[in-house]
């Protein structure tokens, strides 16, 4: 069991606790607990497994190592099974809207017998919430209002927090014979940067042993739908999935059908007819010559394809493109966004793979608000293959976070050299990333940004300038003649902050004109520039570098979100900066 989902399962029992109104310093300790395991690089189940002591961990006591180990070795908590028997499920969801806290989610459930987000909406519009004791018109408004935010925000999942939930119900399903075949398909298997739903395609020819073993998994709240081949259940997280069940001869049809993108199915279906083919979910098949041209007709709609002697493919995806003249199309690019012209034409890209990326070009050490040393993470980018990476602290505009002012990057400095004489097996560049100010000047003094290595820029401040004025201050930055990268451009949070406003195409056409690189950070919350981007930088001529804005070492991991999105933008390795080896790259940056 990873740490994340230890850490989960911990903030949920805090979450009950607090809906039951138990004692708040019992409610704290678990939030400590999860706080620090949120932070911890050692994977807990291993530290169990070895009888480490968890009680030296900070916020962990004896009683949260007991919950700990039980967790790890027996698979569940005793008392966060017991929460759940009594607190809805749902419940813990009403806590997440803005303006309802735990005691409210309490007071709507006990008073009202409102359970779920669904519930709580119609009470607000009926009226009947600003009459509880403590509630009132305004507070009722207020509810209704954060409903519209959460609805906003919360409604698709970023890709990692699907994963997080994905990967235990895909070991469930794995450890079932029958399901002979397994894919997760739909905008998961596209790498979207969110996701609505998770689709799940399973070969089985005994379709009800794997329906019933898929509505067991622990973490299932609520079933939506469960007939014999299809099946959609919520999960605790409030995270819906699809699960079909397909037959042999329709397992790859089917793939392609819940892979889509919509788009790119309906592009695929109009082939499909202008060849007197139809697909659909359970193959290919001749058309009747008398069929008529809509892209719904002549398939059989029964699961029974084989036995239609029209059925001409659907074992493999690959069989699917063939049968439209195609060569496959890898899911990332499904979108609709010129892939068919392209492998109509034999130019789809060679895309960028993870293994082609040769160092990390933004993290942070303990000299900022890293977690680890300069010579960890340097040990952490050994690891992980990298010929060079870049230490890129804080500038002192985030003395909050305790951004260096030149002193201290000087001292900074001095440690690296001292750790990039123990290790020549790998460069240190020596960077920072420096603050765009309100005006568009840097935070560093000109002298310090010639001294470093790589100058990266970016904007903690100021997200919400108006679009003409933000472009003013980013254009005045990249001219500056040190810039190198210009990081997480449009400064945005998925789900929880918007871009920034400014002319996205003026600012690549400037970055271009003054060799600056974009950045496309890694981290699952940020990916930015985002895809669509990225498409554009490509065409304006711009660079691409691909970096995770590592805290910790194992965050260096996240480089393959990055590497996702940048497939989905169609890049090539020649579009990435850090692909190149490490004597072109410093050439490139020209330290030759
Ligand atoms: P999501 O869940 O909103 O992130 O996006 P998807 O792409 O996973 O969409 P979803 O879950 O509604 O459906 C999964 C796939 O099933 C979708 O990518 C294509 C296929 N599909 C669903 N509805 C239709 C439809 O009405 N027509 C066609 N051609 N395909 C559909
Ligand atoms: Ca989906
Ligand atoms: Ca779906
Ligand atoms: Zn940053």
């Amino acid at each position: 069991m990873e740490n994340i989902e230890i850490a989960r399962q911990l903030d949920e029992v805090a979450d009950l606790l607090e809906i039951q109104e138990a004692n708040p310093f019992r409610v704290r300790a678990y939030r400590n607990a999860v706080r620090t395991i949120r932070e911890l690089a050692a994977p807990l189940e291993k530290m169990v497994t070895e009888e480490a002591d968890l009680t030296a961990l900070p916020g962990i006591g004896k009683e949260m190592a007991r919950h700990i180990g039980e967790l790890v070795t027996a698979g569940a908590m005793g008392v966060l099974a017991e929460l759940r028997e009594a607190v809805p499920a749902t419940l813990v969801q009403i806590m997440r809207v803005p303006g309802v806290g735990p005691k409210s989610a309490r007071k709507l459930w006990k008073e009202l017998g409102i359970e779920g987000v669904e519930e709580l909406k119609e009470a607000a519009e009926q009226g009947r919430v600003a009459g509880l004791k403590g509630f009132g018109e305004k507070k009722q408004a207020q509810i209704l209002a954060g409903i519209e935010q959460w609805r906003r925000h919360t409604a698709r999942y970023r890709i990692d927090e699907a994963a997080e939930f994905v990967k235990p119900l895909l070991a469930h399903m794995r450890s079932l014979a029958q399901a002979e075949r397994m894919e997760v398909a739909g905008s998961y298997r596209r790498r979207k940067e969110t996701v609505g739903d998770i689709d799940i395609l399973v070969l089985s020819s005994e379709p009800e042993p794997v329906m019933e073993h898929f509505l067991a998994f622990p973490a299932v709240a609520d079933v939506l739908a469960a007939g014999d081949t299809r099946g959609s259940v919520i999960l605790r997280s409030g995270l819906q999935v699809d699960l079909r069940i397909v037959p042999e001869e329709s397992y790859g049809a089917a793939l392609v059908y819940f892979t889509g993108s919509k788009e790119h199915n309906i592009r695929l279906r109009q082939r499909a007819l202008d060849r007197g083919l139809s697909i659909s979910e359970y193959g290919v098949f001749e058309l009747p010559r008398d069929a008529s041209t809509t892209a719904e007709a002549g398939a059989p709609a029964s699961g029974e394809a084989r036995e239609d002697g029209r059925w001409k493919a659907g074992r493999e995806e690959a069989d699917v493109y063939e049968a439209v003249d195609l060569p496959y199309i890898l899911p990332e690019l499904r979108e609709d966004r010129g892939e068919i012209e392209a492998a109509e034409k034999g130019t789809l890209p060679e895309l960028v793979a993870l293994e082609d990326l040769r160092g990390d070009l933004q993290m942070h050490s303990t000299w900022s608000d890293g977690k680890n040393s300069v010579e960890e993470m340097l040990q952490g980018c050994v690891d992980r293959g990298y010929e060079y990476f870049a230490i890129t602290d804080h500038s002192k505009a985030l003395a909050m976070i305790d951004g260096l002012d030149r002193e201290a990057l000087e001292r900074q400095l001095e440690e690296i050299e001292e750790v990039a004489a123990r290790h020549p097996e790998i460069r240190i560049l020596r960077s920072m990333e420096v603050d765009i100010l309100a005006d568009g000047a840097l935070d560093l003094e000109d002298e310090m940004l010639e001294a470093l290595d790589l100058v990266v820029i970016s904007i903690h401040s100021m997200f919400n300038l108006p679009a003409g004025r933000q472009t003013e201050r980013v254009l005045r930055a990249l001219q500056h003649r040190e810039v190198d990268v210009f990081a997480h451009p449009t400064a945005r949070l998925i789900n929880r902050r918007d871009p920034v406003s400014f002319d996205l195409e003026e600012v690549l056409s400037c970055a271009a004109e003054h060799r600056v690189a974009v950045e496309l950070n890694a981290n699952p919350h940020r990916l930015d520039l985002k895809d669509t981007h990225l498409t554009l930088a490509k065409r304006l001529g711009v660079k691409v570098v691909i970096s995770t804005d590592a805290h910790r070492v194992v965050d260096l991991d996240l480089m393959s979100y990055g590497v996702e999105q940048a497939r989905r933008a169609w890049l090539e390795p020649e579009d990435v900066l850090n692909t190149l080896s490490r004597d072109d790259f410093l050439a490139y940056i020209g330290l030759g």
